[in-house]
């Protein structure tokens, strides 16, 4: 398992720390996930055999956010 931390931007209130988390309770291979609005922070616990930064990252961006 590995630990990231992403800067997400663009969320502006809770239920958009909603839907960032549950995009990524929908990705495969994320075993937890933190998101929190101030600041602008998903902490993902993930196994690096099922997906990566990028494909976390690109999944927040799908959704309408920015990741740093
Ligand atoms: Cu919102």
């Amino acid at each position: 398992m590995e630990n990231i931390t992403l800067t997400v931007g663009g969320m502006t209130c809770m239920g958009c720390v909603s839907s960032v988390k549950r995009v990524l309770a929908a990705i495969p291979g994320i075993a937890s996930a933190e998101v929190t609005l101030q600041p602008g922070q998903a902490t993902v616990r993930y196994d690096p055999a099922k997906t990566s930064r990028d494909s976390i990252s690109n999944a927040i961006r799908d959704a309408g956010y920015d990741v740093a």
